[in-house]
């Protein structure tokens, strides 16, 4: 009893130390707490989607690639475009694969604001910077280095409610990506006037093909000297 009790313990650590969330966001010197455990019994009030499991999506198609499959937060942040938003996690242990900043337009309340539909964007994004596939001059070494991950919301862009998805994509196993993403809903405010259209957006679940070279890779086989992340061009 003693002992398999133990045992799931050390199986509970052992799977949570391996993986990562974003648990907390920081907005011009003022820390908004994030969501930091699994579904707990009384949810506590944050800007992020309360996500169900530090685990990796290991589909690109996979419904819960929207945010973790977390639907909805009780609170909001107010953010100027311009402004510099920092993600944090508690943890985060890969060092090959990019990070990726999404957003994605609510037109209207959060509380209808779903993701669903081609209107996300990139904001920011860091694949590899320099080779070797299998070193760690990667956007997620940074996130592994820093815990940390600080974007700006694009100066033009227009006012309104909008999700931010912070997404890292690991690729440490051969042919077998791992997503972890997670959305915090944002108010900006300024006086932009733009919002990206065409090849900018793209629906999230699917942003790119399961076998697109940027997801289906084996870092250890492969003598590419460069990598091209997943999903449409950043709109900066
Ligand atoms: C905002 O973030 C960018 C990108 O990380 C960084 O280069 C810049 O120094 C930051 N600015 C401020 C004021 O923190
Ligand atoms: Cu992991």
């Amino acid at each position: 009893m003693l002992s398999s009790l133990i045992t799931a313990a050390g199986l509970l650590v052992a799977s949570v130390s391996g993986h990562g969330a974003v648990t907390s966001y920081k907005i011009g010197g003022v820390t908004y707490p994030g969501y930091n455990g699994y579904a707990p019994a009384s949810t506590p009030n944050t800007i992020e989607r309360q996500w169900p499991s530090y685990d990796p999506i290991l589909s690109v198609s996979d419904p819960a690639m929207t945010c973790n499959g977390g639907t909805s937060a009780t609170l909001t942040a107010n953010i100027a475009a311009g402004e510099n938003i920092t993600a944090i996690w508690a943890q985060w242990t890969h060092q090959q694969g990019p990070v990726m900043v999404w957003m994605y337009p609510c037109n209207g309340a959060f509380d209808a604001c779903d993701g669903k539909g081609s209107n996300w964007f990139k904001i920011d994004q860091m694949g590899m910077t320099a080779p070797p596939l299998t070193g760690t001059n990667w956007g997620t070494a940074v996130v592994y280095a820093t815990l940390q991950w600080t974007s700006t919301i694009p100066a033009r862009l227009a006012p309104g409610n909008y999700l931010i998805r912070h997404e890292l994509l690991a690729l440490h196993q051969a042919d077998t990506p791992q997503f972890y993403p997670e959305c915090a809903q944002l108010v900006v405010t300024g006086s932009g006037t733009a919002t990206p259209s065409g090849d900018y957006l793209t629906p999230i679940p699917a942003y790119a093909a399961a076998d697109d070279p940027g997801i289906l890779i084996d870092i250890y086989s492969s003598t590419a000297t460069t990598y091209t992340c997943p999903g449409p061009a950043v709109w900066s």
